[in-house]
């Protein structure tokens, strides 16, 4: 198994965080970023840091600490345009990031313009054309970010020009305020469940799907290809640049609310049934008509759902087919088929921050977004083919996902995506009339941008990256 200290921290714990940042820079010097990049090494987190400092939280909390302790984490990936400039020239073993996202936009479903055969999406113009690399910094507070650009910049002489690299965007995310902590900006709380990873999330919560370490890590038992050496114990990183329409999505729900409720509730009971858990994370599964808290703040309850109540699996009385929850992880959905399928090849750790500010009162007044905000959306997997790629794809996009139903499930209400927007539909959103299939009619996660990045282990970044 993986040696937590080569592992770079964000992939098999992720960093404990209330603010992140994002740097993608472009390599101009090959020698001297080499050189910087030797140095910037001993600066990386790995994952037995990062697990060292979330337990220093645990024992702060637990003995009565309520101030924030000073914790950060560092960790960097490359394109394959940036494996490429900086003269690394094994093949890494996957089309998905050998191509890189931007020739992928189309697959995935994001909207462009043809022009001469070719497809460019309505990304902004940094993703647009060829981003290096990735630089993700994440802490307790704006000061500590600060501190740890200002070093880092230093470093590796992330210069405007004249250095061995250049910044040409920088993202920043951070955890929403007050009781919105861990909420994303539609209102639900992510972050609930993660594959446990195997020999290293070794007490997994009761639900918690365990997969082999090489799902995760590369060269590890159970990663599907013969990868390069010095790739064992990297991780593929899917970054994806997400907008999301808040007022819009709201408007929608009240519009479209739940019979037979106020029609708050019935707003309310349609944006669970979207999404297969309520604001607070109660699974529908085990709460189909209303909201627990408790619940939804029990680790030991909110993932142990598998979909399969006896007479679940072929109706959707608790939860839609095509709920974005049960679409990215159908759990006994596979395993119910004939012949039975594994989910364990398409499991992804995810990772994301929300950026942007909170609604303002004149965007709720015109249900119209007027500042951009969304996620900064990253996980990590060995094979982005049969991951985040195959997860967009062919389960968020395929309305026929889960198969083998009684009716046709549908798109992804919060993520899937159609040739043409305006033709979405999805089945079961209202129990009471499961065949009926409700019009989707905007996109309300609209993506601006991504690249899929390599994660280096500790090892590979002395050896074949930094010198
Ligand atoms: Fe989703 N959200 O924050 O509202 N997601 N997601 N996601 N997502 C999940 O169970 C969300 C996106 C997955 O194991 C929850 O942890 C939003 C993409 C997977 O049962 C919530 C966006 C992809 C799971 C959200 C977004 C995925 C999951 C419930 C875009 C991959 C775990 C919390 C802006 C292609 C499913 C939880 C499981 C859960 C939100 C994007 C995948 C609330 C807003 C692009 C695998």
């Amino acid at each position: 198994p993986a040696d937590p200290k080569n592992v770079q921290g964000d992939i098999t714990i992720g960093f404990a965080k209330r603010l992140e940042t994002a740097i993608f820079f472009i390599v101009d010097d090959v020698d001297s970023f080499r050189k910087q990049l030797a140095l910037l090494v001993p600066k990386i987190t790995t994952a037995d840091q990062v697990a060292n400092d979330k337990d220093s939280i645990k024992k702060h909390k637990q003995s009565g600490g309520t101030d924030l302790l000073k914790i950060s984490g560092l960790n960097i990936a490359f394109s394959q345009s940036g494996l490429t400039k900086l003269g690394i020239t094994d093949d890494l073993g996957d089309a998905a990031f050998k191509e890189g996202q931007f020739t992928d936009a189309q697959n995935l479903g994001d909207k462009g313009s043809t022009s001469g055969g070719v497809f460019t999406p309505d990304w902004i113009p940094t993703f647009r054309s060829a981003v290096h690399g990735i630089i993700i910094i994440a802490g307790d507070s704006q000061t500590t970010i600060d501190e740890r650009v200002a070093e880092t910049t230093q470093i590796i002489h992330l210069a405007p020009k004249n250095g061995s690299c250049h910044q040409v965007l920088r993202l920043d995310g951070a955890v929403r305020p007050g009781d919105q902590k861990g909420h994303e900006h539609f209102g639900f709380l992510d972050g609930i469940s993660n594959p446990a990873i195997e020999k290293i999330d070794v007490n997994p919560f009761p639900g918690q799907e365990t997969v082999r370490q090489g799902i995760i890590l590369l060269g590890r038992n159970g990663d599907p290809t013969t990868r390069p050496a010095w790739a064992l114990d990297g991780s593929f990183l899917a970054f994806r640049y997400l907008f999301q329409l808040v007022p819009e999505f709201n408007d929608f729900l009240l519009h479209n609310a739940i019979p037979g409720l106020t029609p708050e509730e019935g707003a309310e009971f349609l944006g669970a049934r979207l999404f297969g858990r309520w604001k607070s994370g109660a699974p529908l599964d085990l709460a189909p008509l209303k909201d627990d808290p408790v619940l939804a703040a029990d680790p030991q309850r909110n993932n142990n759902f598998r979909y399969n109540f006896p007479e679940d699996p072929q109706t959707q009385d608790r939860c839609p087919f095509a709920a974005h929850v049960r679409k990215t992880n159908p759990r006994f959905d596979l395993e119910g088929l004939n012949p039975p399928a594994s989910t364990e090849a398409r499991r992804i750790v995810r990772r994301g921050i929300p950026f942007g500010p909170e609604l303002s009162a004149q965007e709720q007044q015109q249900n119209t977004t007027l500042q951009g905000r969304g996620l900064l959306f990253r996980c990590y997997q060995s094979d982005i083919t049969n991951g985040f790629q195959f997860v967009q794809h062919s389960w968020a996009n395929n309305t026929a996902f889960p198969p083998q139903k009684p009716e046709t499930p549908g798109f992804d209400a919060i993520i899937g995506q159609a040739a043409d927007p305006t033709s979405r539909t999805i089945t079961g959103a209202d129990p009471k009339a499961q065949t009926t299939a409700l019009p989707l009619p905007i996109e309300w996660v609209v993506p601006k941008g991504g690249e899929y990045f390599f994660s280096p282990s500790i090892p590979a970044l002395k050896s074949t990256f930094g010198k």
